[in-house]
């Protein structure tokens, strides 16, 4: 027998070698004791499990010796707390992150199998909404690939981002049922569960002469963990992503079951397995839904037992936590984390609560990602109170220990007393989870420049006040390994023949394709890059959705989450205008640059407007696209279902990225950064991160429009009447009035009167004061792509000055300003 402590026990067994051959073995190897099939009878399911399972094979050494060092080592690491990760797919990822790219596609090729048909079966895992979840997937992948030790805990939701339709031109959402198939990536671990409980009361009782309390809960659910790969780019490292799935504890059944319901007994299943059934689709309007709770608290109350039962020995010395853990929060989704670490210190631990307090304080960091007072979450104290009451108490202490020092601070000014409280009173008395989160967060950070200035002095400025320098800023960032290197392979083949390979993990150097900006045959190359991303792009429209890309169009994208403050209708409204304008015969079709409008967005399914907006823009598109009149000039294209996958074929594709938020909405945007890095020209606004791209390519390579953050400021004050602008602005006037006239609508003047009116009469993101601003700036880009080698030295610069938005970067500010944390071996 091998015992235990062999060698051979001890150590991970070598991955199958890095070969062509090694590779067909360990594939064929897959195909028949994984799937139980031969090559010959092989389905495309078959192989592309067996392909992830192969790629899985080589990635296991090092994951394995990446865990053991890490149980070994001890050193401080990051548990970062995210109720989302958009991962998209992941088998060319972890091909590219292994090294074995081109031996796996030779491997295939020799058993007759095309890779990118294979690469076609995967679902992507599609476990977030939009920018958050994204940016929690890149901030992963930088760690992996920075050899920093990090777990990320999430949910592995069943249902993951609905799939996007449109019926008659409006979205319907079908359920995503990601794991139909089941996923090669995922390893579960039953036995590794956790139980989770929710209700019940709380009680005061006397442990040896110390007054203690205790929650006695009502019911449970067990938090089933499920670990995915995390590999770093070609470093042998590779981290862990785990996420949580909710099983009903038979313990709880049993009882049911015992008492002779049945059927009840498999209700209280169904109603515990609910947890993670489903992804909230709502992108920053959070509906503050009693099961997104039960989620949030599921998901990090799991997550603290990890860390303490895993990361930690059992005779640790808890006031040393600070020196190995710090729990970064993702929003304030996870932020009820805090009074569980709390409650698992006082009431289990039993530790003193200043002790435990101050411990806490320095376990947990803040990342705020919004400045839309409706996406900050807030707890009704009935709900909370009914679901966790023993963390309601926490709550109730943790507010009133802060205002007594509040108090000592600022004095008894009542009214800021009650601007500070985390407990608000109105409409109903509620949790300020934001709130929460900065009292307790060691470090809280805005997510660009901008962001975290408005933050800290128009959000939170109280509080900016009573903790002086605890407000910091790191500037999102995105992955060059899928944003650059896998989804744009051209590109990338252009600029390591020019750099050599070390800027995918060393964006910066990026900056020495400035020079090559001004080689007309580097231009010319660089050119042809653009031209060939487009034809692929248009080969995957055509395939997809049956749509044609015309040659020689400037690609204008909007793709993101459809809301009012990005400001899809300024973009329809431009289209409009276009349109009318050439119909009209008011502007010459020859002075118009040839484009076709790609729009992407999936909307809320309960937000209204937004789903309006969708609809409009497909009867816009249907009308432009039909009309012989614009015919070879003008093109909408509104691709259904817009996910990362289709992201990385769009993004390398564009000319034109739309970044057109109302200044002062956008915390930071992400798909602006990706455009950039792609070559892409930006028109937008100076908000989020906009600001930053445009002081790095300069304002040559930029089209900035529209008001700043203190002009909106200074309107609203003035009082904003959006029909003075309509009245003002006869282009505006004639494409509002072609929308309410039917010209979109068969004649249909009820149809898109919503968005009409509230247009003129609210306007709350003030797309009229912006859109003669906007129809100007346009014209400059029109003028500007007239001129193709000026338009290519842009787009190269643009390339050459974003290496600061990786998220790289992004990670080492937070390990430097926030984590304090290091590669550890
Ligand atoms: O987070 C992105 C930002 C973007 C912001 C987005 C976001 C969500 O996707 C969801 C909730 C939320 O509070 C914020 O809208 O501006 O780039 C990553 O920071």
């Amino acid at each position: 027998h091998l015992h235990p402590t062999h060698p051979l026990a001890l150590a991970p067994v070598a991955a199958p070698p890095s070969t062509v051959d090694g590779f067909v073995r360990e594939f064929l190897l897959n195909l028949n004791s994984g799937r139980g099939v031969t090559l010959s009878n092989a389905s495309a399911t078959d192989k592309y499990f067996a392909l992830a399972h192969t790629v899985r094979d080589y990635l296991m050494a090092r994951w394995l010796e990446d865990l053991r060092r890490q149980r070994e080592v001890q050193d401080k690491g990051v548990a970062y707390l995210s109720a989302e990760y958009l991962l998209g797919r992941q088998l060319d990822n972890n091909l590219l992150a292994s090294g074995l790219s081109e031996i796996a596609e030779e491997a295939l090729a020799a058993c007759g199998i095309d890779l990118d048909v294979l690469r076609q079966q995967e679902v992507e895992p599609g476990l977030g909404n939009g920018g958050l979840g994204r940016l929690a997937a890149c901030f992963i992948d930088s760690l992996a690939t920075m050899g920093v030790p990090n777990v990320g805990y999430g949910i592995r939701y069943e249902y993951g981002i609905f799939r996007q339709t449109f019926v008659d031109g409006q979205q319907a959402e079908q359920p995503d049922a990601w794991l139909s198939l089941g996923s090669p990536w995922e390893f579960a671990h039953p036995e590794g569960a956790q139980t989770i409980a929710f209700g019940g009361h709380t009680e005061t009782y006397d442990d040896e002469g110390v007054p203690r309390s205790r929650w006695i809960p009502a019911w449970n659910v067990q938090a089933v963990p499920y670990n995915y790969m995390v590999p770093g780019y070609q470093n042998g490292r590779v981290n862990t992503l785990r996420l949580w799935s909710a099983v009903a504890t038979n313990s709880f059944d049993l009882r049911v079951f015992n008492s002779g319901d049945y059927e009840e007994a498999v209700r209280a299943q169904t109603y515990a397995e609910n947890i993670s059934k489903v992804l909230y689709p709502e992108d920053s309007t959070p509906q503050g839904k009693e099961l997104r709770l039960q989620q949030q608290y599921f998901f990090v109350a799991a997550s603290i037992r990890d860390v303490f039962d895993v990361m930690l020995p059992a005779d640790f010395e808890l006031t040393n936590l600070p020196e190995r853990i710090i729990f970064q929060l993702n929003d304030t989704h996870p932020v009820i984390a805090v009074p569980e670490f709390m409650r698992v210190l006082v009431d289990e631990k039993k530790m003193d609560w200043d002790a435990a307090w101050a411990v806490t304080q320095q376990c947990f960091a803040y990342t705020c990602h919004t400045l839309l007072p409706e996406a900050l979450e807030v707890w009704p104290v009935e709900l909370l109170g009914r679901l966790l009451p023993r963390h309601l108490e926490i709550i109730y202490r943790i507010n009133e220990d802060f205002l007594v020092a509040v108090r000592e601070k600022f004095g008894d000014d009542e009214m800021r007393i009650r601007d500070m409280s985390i407990i608000g009173e109105h409409p109903v008395r509620s949790v300020r989870m934001a709130y929460l989160a900065t009292v307790a967060g060691a470090k809280v950070n805005g997510v660009a420049e901008l962001h975290s200035q408005l933050l800290r002095d128009k959000v939170l400025p109280d509080f900016n006040e009573f903790y002086p320098g605890k407000f910091i800023n790191v500037t999102n960032g995105v992955t060059p390994r899928r944003f650059v290197r896998l989804s744009n392979p051209s590109l990338s083949g252009l600029i390591t023949d020019a750099l050599g390979t070390g800027w995918v993990t060393d964006l910066e150097r990026l900056r020495e394709l400035e020079a090559y900006a001004e080689d007309p045959e580097f231009r010319t190359q660089f050119a042809e890059v653009k031209a060939a991303n487009k034809r692929l792009l248009s080969d995957v429209l055509r395939e997809r959705d049956g749509f044609e890309v015309s040659d020689g169009h400037m690609l204008d994208v909007m793709v993101k989450r459809l809301h009012e403050y990005k400001r899809q209708m300024l973009k329809v409204l431009h289209i409009v205008t276009t349109y009318e304008g050439i119909i009209s015969g008011r502007v010459a079709v020859g002075d118009v640059q040839p484009r076709t409008f790609i729009f992407g967005a999936k909307a809320a399914p309960g937000y209204v407007m937004a789903k309006r907006i969708i609809h409009l823009i497909n009867a816009v598109g249907s009308v432009v696209n039909n009309d012989p009149r614009v015919e070879g000039k003008l093109k909408v294209l509104f691709p259904p279902n817009y996910n990362v996958t289709l992201a990385e074929r769009v993004i390398p594709a564009a000319d034109l990225s739309e970044q057109i938020s109302l200044a002062g909405k956008e915390a930071s945007g992400t798909g602006n950064m990706k455009f950039a890095l792609n070559g892409a020209l930006t028109i937008g606004t100076d908000d989020g991160a906009n600001v930053e791209i445009r002081e790095l390519v300069g304002d040559d390579n930029f089209f900035l429009f529209g008001m700043s953050e203190p002009e909106v400021e200074s309107l609203w004050a003035k009082g904003y009447k959006p029909s003075s602008f309509y009245n003002a602005d006869s282009g505006l006037r004639r494409s509002l009035d072609l929308i309410a006239a039917g010209a979109f609508s068969g004649g249909d003047r009820s149809m898109f009167e919503p968005i009409v009116s509230n247009l003129l009469y609210d306007d709350r993101f003030m797309v009229l004061a912006d859109y003669s601003a906007y129809i100007g700036a346009q014209a400059k880009v029109d003028a500007a792509y007239a001129d193709q080698d000026a338009w290519t030295r842009s787009a190269i610069l643009n390339v050459a000055r974003c290496g600061y938005f990786s998220s790289d970067r992004s990670m080492r500010d937070y390990i430097e300003r926030i984590w304090h944390t290091a590669p550890s071996f």
